[in-house]
């Protein structure tokens, strides 16, 4: 492991950033004829100012992959781009392989953190030791997934540092939730095959989970020869060391595609507290026929509540509706600062359009955040925006195939 795969497309290492402009060289179109052709596709990766589009269609010369940027008239609808997006491309150079973003067709779903649209299954990844499983942040993740409404599966890896019992122990545990784990180890292959059959199906499926569990390793023993760059763990608690930087689709099986994403330890929790209880799969069927006496019970031990407190995980529910409610309480007594955004309860500073104009300014200088001023030439035509913040979502699933009207 270690060793990086040429991209399929550039020949590059995947992970490297996206082509620089010593790379890329000025935006040449020796055809006119070709300048300005559209094409639509979907975002495959997303990487400091650029996107990567997979085309629906091989362009002229075998053309099947564009660099993106994005529209400015895009941009000032506050339309962000994910991975998962399909996307209308105009200002097409089929030679320099480059083209802008003009639209983001509507989202089937949204997975806010890893940033994923249109994802049909939502892959949580922990592993079982290094670092050690932890029940809270598990079921946070598991929390996160089940928010999106898409199929949640869920995968516990390292299964070769761990005896035959504790591993039993996990399942019997995790059954009572409600979930029956693959249990995997990329080292020694185990369980790797069933899971390869079960994830190679049509549609995007996204590995979720903690820096340093596997996911990387995971994809590289599913998808042989992908070769992605994995990093140890180190310290007393066993962390990762954030080696995945990018969220990335890679093709599993026929039609299906599994994103690679960059690992976080702690997932936001949902910001409605009525809304938490049904995303713990092994209580929500107490929820239908009749339910609890008060449509807005928090199931606290409350009067003719249905969900009751005899589940193993009813702990872990108070926990984070204690701090959904804490969440929810600072955002309404805390109204929005001025330069402060309101974002999942918690407030962000806004970005000072002032940062903006030196950030263009310096791109333009040749000294953007790759250091190469690479889109300069993609932008001359309309002054595409090149400040996204692929983090930063817009208000949820949506988003419009019909281009923003020009100003
Ligand atoms: N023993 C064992 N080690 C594993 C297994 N899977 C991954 N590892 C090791 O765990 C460490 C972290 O693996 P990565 O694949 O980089 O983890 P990741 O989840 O992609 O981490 P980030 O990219 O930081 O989010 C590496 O040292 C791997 O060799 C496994 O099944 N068994
Ligand atoms: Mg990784
Ligand atoms: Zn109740």
């Amino acid at each position: 492991m270690g060793a990086e795969a040429p991209d399929p497309v550039d020949g590059s290492p995947p992970g490297t950033p996206w082509l620089s402009s010593a790379q890329l060289g000025p935006a040449t179109i020796p055809n006119p004829s070709l300048a300005n052709a559209s094409a639509s596709g979907l975002v495959v990766a997303l990487e400091a100012n650029f996107c990567r589009v997979a085309l629906e269609s091989v362009g002229p010369g075998g053309v099947d992959q564009l660099l993106c940027v994005r529209r400015t008239r895009l941009g000032k609808t506050g339309q962000q781009i994910c991975v998962g997006d399909r996307v209308q491309v105009d200002g097409v150079d089929w030679t320099a392989r480059r083209g802008a973003v003009a639209a983001v067709a509507p989202r089937s779903s949204l997975l806010a953190r890893p940033a994923v649209a249109n994802c049909n299954r939502v892959v949580v990844v922990m592993a079982l030791v290094q670092p050690d499983l932890d029940p809270i942040q598990l079921t946070r993740f598991l929390l996160t997934a089940e928010a999106t409404g898409v199929q949640v599966d869920l995968v516990l890896t390292k299964a070769d540092l761990l005896a035959p019992q504790p591993l039993q122990d996990w399942r019997q545990r995790l059954a009572a939730w409600g979930y029956e784990p693959w249990l995997v180890s990329a080292q020694t292959g185990a369980g790797i095959e069933p899971l390869r059959q079960h994830l190679a199906v049509p549609g995007i499926a996204v590995l979720c989970g903690p820096s340093g569990v596997g996911k990387s390793s995971l994809l590289n023993a599913l998808v042989p020869d992908l070769a992605l760059r994995v990093g140890a763990v180190s310290g007393r608690l066993q962390r990762g060391r954030h080696t995945t930087r990018h969220v990335e689709l890679f093709p599993i099986g026929a039609g299906g595609l599994l994103a690679d994403t960059p690992g976080f330890n702690r997932p936001d929790l949902p910001a409605d507290p009525v809304a938490l209880v049904a995303l713990f799969p092994e209580v929500r069927g107490r929820l239908g026929a009749g339910g609890c006496r008060f449509t807005n019970c928090l199931h606290q031990g409350d009067p003719g509540c249905a969900v009751g407190s005899d589940w193993p995980r009813y702990p872990h529910y108070l926990q984070c509706l204690e701090q959904v409610l804490a969440q929810e309480a600072a955002a309404k007594s805390r109204p929005a600062e001025p330069g402060l955004k309101q974002r999942g309860g918690r407030s962000e500073p806004r970005l000072d359009p002032r940062l903006r104009q030196i950030s263009r300014k310096r791109q333009r200088q040749g000294d953007g955040p790759q250091g190469d001023g690479s889109t300069a030439d993609l932008v001359a035509e309309e002054g595409e925006d090149r400040d996204w913040d692929p983090g930063a979502l817009g208000s949820g699933p949506g988003g419009s195939m019909n281009p923003a009207p020009k100003p």
